[in-house]
């Protein structure tokens, strides 16, 4: 027994000087280390800072940003600073599937000034370059010819409807609505995809979604449409009607009216189609996932459309989102043939998920459409769900387009 405890003891000391020499060694090994190659490279300024208990003996070499892919064109994102976790899980996302092989750049926007911690984590995230830009404050705050008074009586007595409380959301939806694309940094470029934080790209795109739509002639492609929660717009229709007899000119005259005004309801599948009150049936391109041409933002009759509903004053005396106001934009002013529906672009933003219907689709671009949250029991697409207006969009919109009318082997 005393043997055993003596020679345990033994054991202890000589597994302790042992380790005790091979840390000194790693000690005075990794202070040459430090010495040699861990000196100051001005080429890797803004790369990844490597830790000092790092076991790394590489120095990370200087990540190239250059674009790769052809297109005028780059990510946005408005976004605070305290959702850098949501920003960074989308772009982890969306660079995982797509930008790497085509380092986009992307375009940071937000009403107050992005702090360091957002600026270095965002940046080391993306594959490509990286621009933060601060909104001037008149492109964010209400005009001039917004009643202070009125805006705040109804942001009092709006607890019914979704973000009536909040005076930021009401920026930001006049905002996305008409300034994001006059912001300076914007201005070099010709297209954008929006990007919100906390969504998901649940396929590899295996192509360049800029490079389809222009060769394809779009300008505007969406993944979900839905419809409105028409609280939020009591106005809004009634105003687009004074705008269309204002100006008759401006309408396209192949444009996409019908997908906004027909209210057949025997057009989805489940359940009756919601109903509302005025012409408008409430459709809409659900704009947190956009991928579209600038112009068509800073065309003069978008413009003209834009001034008249905000100096209407819906955005801020109601609860008017970009989303409608985009879609009847386009409904109205663009030739709706231009308007693309990606199909098989996975894409989920709490609570929504939409997922390519293909088996094959859904394999070779390796998707993962495992329905979400509350819609555990629902099928892993909302295309042709009761809110979805889909359907709608096949029927009364640019039709139903089939994946191989396009040759996608070409990207
Ligand atoms: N900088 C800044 N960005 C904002 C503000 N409000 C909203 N955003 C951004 O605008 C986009 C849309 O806002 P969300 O709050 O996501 O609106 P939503 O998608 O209708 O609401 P959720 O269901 O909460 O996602 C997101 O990219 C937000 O980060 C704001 O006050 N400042
Ligand atoms: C602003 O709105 C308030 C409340 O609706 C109203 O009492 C006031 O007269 C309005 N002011 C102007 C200048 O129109
Ligand atoms: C809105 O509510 C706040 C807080 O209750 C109050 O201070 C303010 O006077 C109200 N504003 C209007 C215009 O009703
Ligand atoms: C990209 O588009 C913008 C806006 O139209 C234009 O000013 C710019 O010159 C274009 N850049 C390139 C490289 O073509
Ligand atoms: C394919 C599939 O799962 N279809 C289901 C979609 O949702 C409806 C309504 O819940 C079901 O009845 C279908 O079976
Ligand atoms: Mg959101």
């Amino acid at each position: 027994m005393t043997r055993i405890v003596t020679l345990s003891a033994t054991l202890l000391v000589v597994a302790v000087a042992i380790n005790y020499y091979l840390a000194s060694t790693y000690i005075s090994h990794g202070r040459i280390q430090k010495e040699s190659t861990y000196t100051y490279n001005p080429l890797a300024k803004g790369q990844p800072k490597l830790a000092s208990n790092s076991y790394l003996r590489k120095q990370f070499p200087p990540r190239n940003l250059e674009q790769i892919g052809k297109e005028n064109a780059t990510m946005i994102m408005l976004v605070r600073n305290g959702e850098l976790e949501g920003a960074l899980s989308s772009m982890r996302s969306l660079e995982d599937r797509f930008n790497r092989e085509y380092k986009y750049p992307w375009v940071f926007m937000n009403d107050v000034p992005f702090d360091e911690e957002f600026i270095e984590k965002t940046s080391l995230m993306a594959s490509g370059k990286t621009y933060y830009e601060l909104v001037p404050e008149e492109h964010w705050h209400p005009p001039s010819y917004i009643n202070k008074t009125k805006l705040d009586e109804n942001l009092n007595t709006s607890t019914s409807v979704l973000y009536g409380f909040s005076r930021s959301y009401r920026n930001m939806c006049h905002f996305y609505s008409g300034f994001f694309y006059k912001q300076e940094r914007l201005l070099n470029y010709e297209w954008y995809f929006r990007v919100d934080p906390d969504v998901e790209y649940m396929c590899d795109f295996q192509y360049d979604p800029f490079q389809l739509l222009r060769e394809n002639n779009k300008i505007y492609g969406f993944v979900i449409a839905l419809t409105e929660f028409e609280n939020t717009i009591p106005t809004l229709w009634q105003n687009v009607e004074a705008f269309i007899e204002k100006y008759p000119d401006l309408l396209h005259s192949n444009n996409a009216l019908d997908f906004l005004t027909t209210h057949e309801t025997s057009i989805t599948h489940y359940m009756p189609f919601t109903e509302s009150t005025t012409r408008y049936n409430l459709c809409h391109f659900w704009s947190n996932f956009e991928i579209a041409n600038l112009n068509f933002f800073r065309s003069e009759a978008y413009e003209t459309y834009f001034r008249h509903l905000s100096e209407a004053g819906g955005f801020h005396y109601e609860r008017w989102g970009d989303a409608p106001v985009h879609t009847i934009g386009l409904s109205l002013l663009a030739d709706k043939n231009q308007i693309y529906h990606f199909e098989d672009i996975g894409y989920y933003h709490v609570p929504f998920l939409a997922c390519p219907h293909s088996e094959d689709v859904i394999a070779s671009k390796r998707c993962i459409c495992r329905p979400r949250d509350a819609f555990e029991k629902m099928n892993r697409t909302i295309d042709v769900n009761a809110h979805s207006c889909l359907s709608r969009w096949w029927k009364y919109g640019a039709g139903k387009s089939f994946l191989n009318e396009a040759d996608y082997r070409r990207w």
